[in-house]
């Protein structure tokens, strides 16, 4: 039965595929049979991440931003929670893998394909807002290290169908020596044949059994890209190719360099741009070419990929020379159009950002000795403002990116790239201030950092104000005498607090076996795996809660979560962290306990077993995986 479902479904696939790939997207969700229709408009933001993460959500009213609804005659935005769902063997390989290697689920960005309509995020008087006809243009400089072929084919098209062609100069892509294709292949292993498929129409693909798996699944970020640019992307779009790796902030200068139009955008290999993105951040560098502007940065889950809107907040940064997101202070929302006026802000996150080209080279660019990763916004964050500039963010400029919950690469040394451009970074820009960051890290106060002379003849030639001034007048919140105090965060309250609303509770009980879903010791205990019981009506221990945020919290404690990455560990009572994915559950029509972030559904093991061990499986509709959650 399992297997009929199966190869109905991929039959199912295939056909919309072909018939549908014709001049749309190159994959087509369909819904899969039994399968729970499902809003993901209500809250969905993380409570808390590590790196800087999303921004946190504000606390009071909860936001709500105001939507219309799909565009008429368009395919909703939504994606259903069941869109990871794992059909076979290739499905497990490509999620895991793009788990191990991209640390989001590639499996539903694959199936996504690179064309995808997103809710429009921006607050109504945007929409109403008129930009100038005579706006300079735009080179789009994307950098790129094993990205995850899906993911930037997504970022290159939604740069191509959201921006008006006349503003558009060009995209330029810089690979920074990726070499994923090599690692992906060999995982394919029952794959028995590779190379053009007669109905590929020329795309790599592999081959098994009469099934196809497209080069959208197992693409070669060097063959395959060039391909795809040749036959589906020419004019605009350019591929520079870095013969060594450099990391992203050489890369952005690399690609900076072969740039000409007159501003430049820069954005991460894992983003979406949304409706009239663009015009919002030209205008204001139109009317000033010394101002630096952000978009908001809206969230892409990194389980789900569903797009939901970032609440406006500013950059800061902490004395550890972590860049961090701050409630806005009300004197920058004074303005009659306070909630769409752009906001002054202290520093950048990074990645998404436009300035115009001739006056990023004026003002130095980026420091060529930082290395991989990190530091470099704070750095061009500082330079900006102690030198002249202005750096704003612009609410009515909306582009979401996948924010993932760590970076799935390293340095090629292994070293801490993120320290050593911050010491170079603190050394050139932070004056008397770098004794801030050496209090919080002590043992870099001997570190060598390389030579910094260029980057001082900078400062000195551009006349830049002191770290002080920068202080003084651009971030006046940052504490200062007291590096030991953590900064206090006033706005911002843990989620947690407040407990998502309870949709169902009761006991979890297994329809094949008649037993209950229970810790296998105390509920209370962290880490600890569940198994199935004897019922018990009077149990507290044994009641669960299902919750809006597809939670399930068994005796008001834990929340049963699946490790992200490795789909064969049981699931297992943790903390709730309210950021779905590896806690989130739908209980569908079938009865069945589906998990978000694996594709698959709980399942009793052994139904003869005294032991009553349960994991996770590809939800195939047997009685073994069937749940009821009742009173
Ligand atoms: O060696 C590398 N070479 C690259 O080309 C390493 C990375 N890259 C590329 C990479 O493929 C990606 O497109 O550079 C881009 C940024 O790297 P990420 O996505 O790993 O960075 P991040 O999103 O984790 O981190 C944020 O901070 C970085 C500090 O160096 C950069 O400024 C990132 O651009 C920045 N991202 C954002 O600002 C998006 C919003 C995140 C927040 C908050
Ligand atoms: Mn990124």
């Amino acid at each position: 039965y399992g297997c009929l479902f199966t190869s109905v479904t991929w039959t199912l696939l295939l056909f919309l595929y072909f018939t549908l790939s014709q001049e749309s997207p190159p994959f087509k969700y369909v819904p899969v049979p039994g399968g729970q229709p499902f809003s993901h408009q209500h809250r969905f933001q993380p409570r808390f991440t590590r790196g800087p993460g999303p921004p946190p959500p504000p606390q009071d009213p909860p936001r709500e931003l105001p939507r219309k609804g799909p565009v008429p005659g368009r395919k909703a935005a939504d994606l259903s929670p069941e869109m990871g769902m794992i059909f076979n063997e290739q499905d497990q390989e490509i999620r895991d893998m793009g788990y191990h290697k991209h640390a989001f689920n590639v499996l539903i960005s694959n199936r996504l394909g690179y064309h995808r309509d997103l809710p429009d995020t921006r607050n109504e008087k945007c929409k109403d807002k008129a930009y100038p006809m005579a706006l300079p243009s735009a080179s789009v400089v994307i950098c790129f290290f094993n990205e995850a072929f899906s993911a930037l084919l997504r970022t290159v098209h939604s740069v191509l169908d959201r921006t008006p062609a006349f503003l558009l100069h060009e995209i330029i892509l810089v690979d920074d020596n990726s070499e994923l294709g090599k690692l992906l292949f060999p995982l394919f292993k029952k794959t028995k044949k590779q190379g053009t498929h007669p109905q590929s129409r020329g795309r790599a693909c592999v081959w098994d059994e009469g099934r196809l798996f497209f080069s959208i699944l197992t693409a070669d970020l060097k063959e395959d890209l060039d391909a795809y640019i040749r036959q589906n992307l020419p004019g605009k779009v350019r591929l520079v190719r870095n013969g060594k790796r450099e990391g992203l902030i050489r890369g952005r200068v690399i690609g900076a360099s072969h740039a000409t139009g007159e501003v430049l955008v820069f954005l991460d290999s894992h983003c979406e741009v949304n409706e009239v993105w663009l015009q919002p951040l030209l205008t204001p560098i139109k009317e000033d070419r010394h101002t630096v502007v952000c978009p908001v940065i809206d969230i892409i889950s990194a389980d789900t990929l569903v797009y939901s809107p970032s609440p406006i907040v500013r950059g800061g940064f902490n004395w550890g020379l972590h860049f961090k997101w701050d409630p806005v202070p009300l004197s920058e929302l004074n303005s009659p159009d306070g909630a769409i006026a752009p906001i002054r802000s202290p520093t950048m996150a990074g990645g998404l950002f436009a300035m115009d080209r001739k006056y990023f080279n004026d003002l130095g660019q980026y420091d060529n000795g930082m290395d991989i990763w990190g530091g470099e916004n704070l750095e061009i964050s500082f330079r900006i403002w102690m030198c002249g500039g202005q750096l704003l963010i612009i609410p009515c400029s909306r582009v979401g990116h996948i924010f993932r919950k760590r970076r799935p690469y390293g340095s090629p040394g292994g070293q801490d790239t993120m320290a050593h451009n911050s010491l170079r970074l603190a050394h050139v820009w932070m004056d008397e201030y770098k004794e801030q960051y050496f209090a919080l890290r002590p043992e870099l106060r001997t570190r060598s950092y390389g030579d910094i002379s260029e980057r001082l003849a900078v400062r000195k030639q551009l006349q830049c104000h002191s770290f002080r001034w920068y202080l003084d007048n651009i971030y006046p919140e940052m504490q200062v005498s007291a590096p030991h105090n953590k900064p206090q965060q006033p706005v911002f309250v843990n989620k947690g607090l407040r407990r998502p609303k309870v949709l169902q509770r009761g006991r979890l009980r297994n329809l094949q076996v008649n037993k209950c879903l229970v810790a296998q010791g105390r509920p209370s205990q962290k880490g600890g795996v569940v198994v199935v019981k004897g019922c018990d009506l009077n149990d507290p221990e044994q009641e669960w809660a299902y919750d809006e945020e597809h939670e399930l919290i068994l005796a008001g404690l834990l929340c049963l979560d699946m490790s992200e990455i490795r789909s064969t560990d049981p699931p297992r009572l943790m903390k709730c962290h309210g950021s779905g994915g590896s806690q989130q559950w739908t209980l569908g029509k079938s009865n069945r306990l589906y998990q978000v972030s694996v594709g698959q559904c709980l399942a009793v093991m052994d139904p003869l077993s005294p032991k009553g061990y349960v994991a996770m499986a590809i939800c195939d509709g047997s009685q073994s995986q069937q749940w009821q959650l009742e009173d």
